[in-house]
């Protein structure tokens, strides 16, 4: 069943925020923004800019008439620059014009003078001068302290990864339109509708209702249109000022330069094992780059705290984080939310621990594999847990040690070339972690025609999660998918929308979706048990036709609802789901974060070129749990579409920024995975058997957690560096050809 959106994409027929066009007196709005990294304004000029060709305004913090603030969970983060600047792409005013190009000419004329002062980007000197967005978190689990003295093995390490760039290909963007009475509707390029109205609501000074949020499609989103709405908030407060439609589009330096990126971490870890290779401890600190201001980086160290033990029992853990500030641009959500960050710290404690004992990483990641019932160190206990199912899975596929001893065999007989091998299990919890966030509605029409339409909370980002919702409509009604048209996402249709993240998009929408359904087949039963004078439990809606009494009736789903109308049914459901079971006390760290978690468990090859540095990924072949497979095809497009993107995280994907906080990337110099980049051989297996009885359908969440088999990319191919020389430290992540080269040839 192929994404329904797949044909109108490849013909250029899907409609995105910057195609549409046709609008009478449309404006565009680009941003003025902070040249430094940190620094006082002292002048602000923007007459000339004014006066410019086609400038219709140009707009300060002045301006604003509501609050100058969209920082939504701590209010740290002007819409528009005050007297200072904390990044480089710090928005200062929003010049308005005709065409874009007036308004980028005319934003050359704005003079600014700023004293700057001394940025930090390193996020451990932030931690040492104390700019921490709030204080550190520490959760203890066993008696860490106590065990130390009976480890066998103790390794101890620090573990740097980099930011990643989401490269979504439609980029940032919003179109809002000035309705009567004071209203705007706001077209977003945006994961969170309700989010975004809350904060536009706030930025207008307007209640809540005077703003429409309207999403058909998002061009990809990754995460990075989670939180910061930034451009949906300028271009809806120039639309309600100006009275006219304005957009904001950002070309894609600007979305590279200003929006938010996954979080460069720096973690220091300690690991002890007893003599038999079993984890007794595990003490970890996670050094998180919140960037400038906090968006949402809290909730993704919560989550990136949470996942410190990864996939691994680990009876004694304490583990630490800090969310430090530093002048580069504030970080965000990205696919993995802080997970990826975790797993590569306890990866490479692995790794090391593996190399002190002579053995591969696979035999320590094998035997401390989280079993059944087994506590993660938040209490909550593996439930149905496959992680060693799915390891089982993929070595009867593929015999892990034989490919092991086939790289081992191939490293002795090569010089000019190294093979590497890792394996990478993946255990991903499954809800957001701000519990209350687990919530969505539906609102289905059955239309006296017999055709469906279906609102949800859901945003469309070419995840498919329209379909999916569809198909669960479908299946409840036992009608065909032609009927149900999913509508765009909109916040007067289905309000207090959480923002499609957190891989729950079809979990939660899903299941809203389901109910409502189910609510209206009550109903429409009701009506066929009156024609036929029959209980209602003996009228079943099969195919879109009534059986009374298990017999076949000439009653089709189209006479069924017509007759319901006639009947006076109410033919519209608006329906509510909330996770249950959850909940989670942040003053024990205890309790159960999480609904279920996602397991799977994948083998990684690569050949480096010994001579260059250059690397090729041979193969991924990889199990993993989706529970019963809603679409078979697009969870197999969302597994690979994920470890592409950790594929790259972990290799090429390489944002440099220099010692102030200048990032030095830019389009050209920004190197995502390419088809030629991929393995020859990508195999994609789903865990057999394995229902997941805490989500709809039996399915489980397939968005973020195959992102974490990616990782095992950097193992890779330091596994073939380790078979050139073993006396240097681990690289920092990226682990680039340049970085490998060094590797080979650096002296110690
Ligand atoms: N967003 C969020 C997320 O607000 N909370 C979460 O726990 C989360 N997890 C993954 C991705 N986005
Ligand atoms: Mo969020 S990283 O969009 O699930």
């Amino acid at each position: 069943m192929k994404n329904s959106d797949m044909l109108m994409h490849i013909k250029g027929k899907s409609v995105f925020i910057d195609d549409i066009r046709d609008i009478a007196n449309i404006h565009h709005g680009v941003i003025f923004t902070s040249p430094v990294p940190k620094g006082i304004i002292k002048k602000l000029d923007v007459k000339k800019a004014e006066q410019a060709d086609g400038v219709a305004a140009v707009f300060t913090y002045k301006d604003v008439p509501g609050e100058n603030q969209i920082g939504h969970i701590i209010q740290d983060q002007p819409l528009l620059a005050e007297d200072s600047v904390n990044f480089v792409g710090d928005p200062i005013a929003l010049v308005v014009a005709e065409t874009r190009r007036q308004a980028d000419n005319a934003l050359k004329l704005i003079e600014i003078e700023i004293e700057e002062l001394e940025p930090v980007s390193d996020p451990r000197e932030a931690y040492g001068k104390g700019e921490l967005l709030v204080p550190p978190r520490l959760m203890c689990f066993g008696e860490t302290d106590e065990v130390w003295d009976k480890c066998e093995t103790i390794v101890e390490g620090t573990a740097e990864s980099g930011a990643q760039e989401h490269f979504y290909l439609e980029t940032q963007g919003a179109l809002s339109l000035p309705i009567e009475d004071g209203k705007v509707k706001v077209f977003a390029s945006s994961q969170a509708p309700g989010g975004f109205q809350h904060t536009i609501a706030e930025v207008l000074g307007v209640p809540m209702h005077l703003v429409e949020i309207d999403i058909k499609r998002l061009g990809g989103a990754f995460g990075g249109k989670e939180s910061c709405a930034t451009w949906a908030a300028l271009s809806a407060m120039a639309a309600k000022i100006l009275d006219v439609p304005v957009k904001v589009v950002l070309n894609r330096k600007e979305d590279i330069q200003n929006s938010p990126k996954r979080h460069p971490y720096i973690t220091d870890y300690k690991l002890g094992l007893d003599s038999e290779g079993k984890i007794l401890a595990y003490e970890v600190m996670l050094y998180q780059n919140s960037g400038a201001y906090a968006d949402i980086s809290l909730p993704v160290l919560e989550r990136s705290f949470l996942h410190a033990v990864s996939s691994y029992k680990i009876p004694n853990a304490k583990i630490r984080t800090a969310a430090c500030r530093t002048n580069i641009v504030p970080n965000g959500a990205f696919r993995g939310f802080g997970v990826p960050q975790s797993v590569f710290a306890i990866e490479s404690a692995i790794f090391k621990a593996a190399e002190v004992l002579g053995l591969h990483p696979s035999e320590l990641q094998k035997k401390n594999l989280i079993h059944e019932a087994d506590p993660f160190p938040y209490g909550m206990a593996a439930e149905n847990c496959n992680a060693e199912k799915c390891w089982n899975s993929l070595d009867s596929k593929y015999n892990i040690e034989n490919r092991i001893e086939y790289v081992k065999e191939y490293n002795e007989k090569n010089v000019l070339t190294k093979k590497g091998i890792a394996v990478q299990p993946v255990c991903f919890g499954v809800s957001f972690t701000q519990t209350a966030l687990n919530q969505a509605g539906a609102l289905v029409h059955i239309y006296t025609d017999g055709s469906l339409s279906v609102s949800t909370g859901a945003v469309e980002m070419g995840q498919g999660v329209n379909l999916k919702i569809a198909q669960i409509a479908a299946e409840e009604l036992s009608v065909d998918l032609k009927r149900i048209k999913v509508e765009t996402t909109n916040t007067t249709r289905v309000a207090n929308a959480s923002p499609t993240a957190a891989s729950t998009g079809a979990d939660l929408n899903g299941m809203a979706a389901k109910m409502a359904c189910s609510e209206l087949l009550k109903r429409l039963k009701k009506v066929a048990a009156e024609i036929f004078s029959v209980k209602r439990e003996k009228i079943e809606i099969r195919d879109e036709t009534v059986y009374a009494g298990g017999r076949e009736t000439d009653i089709t789903w189209e006479k069924l609802v017509n007759t319901a109308y006639w009947e006076k049914t109410d033919l519209s459901c608006h329906a509510f789901y909330a996770t249950p079971l959850l909940k989670f006390d942040r003053d024990k760290e205890w309790g159960r974060p999480f609904a279920y978690h996602a397991y799977g468990t994948s083998l990684i090859e690569v050949t480096l070129d010994c001579i260059k540095g250059t690397y090729k990924i041979d193969s991924v072949d990889l199990v993993h749990d989706v529970g019963n497979s809603i679409n078979e095809e697009l969870d197999e497009g969302q597994i690979e579409g994920a470890v592409v993107q950790a594929l790259g995280w972990s290799t090429i994907e390489n944002m440099v920024f220099d010692e102030k906080g200048n990032m030095l990337t830019s389009t050209n110099s920004y190197k995502v995975p390419d088809i030629k980049f991929l393995p020859e051989k990508f195999n994609v297996h789903f865990l057999e058997n394995a229902p997941n009885p805490y989500a709809v359908s039996n399915s489980k969440a397939v968005g973020e957690p195959p992102l974490i088999h990616g990782c095992g990319a950097y193992f890779a191919i330091l596994n073939a560096l380790t078979a050139v020389r073993k006396d240097k430290e681990m690289p920092s992540l990226p682990l680039t050809p340049e970085k490998a080269f060094m590797y080979i040839y650096e002296k110690e």
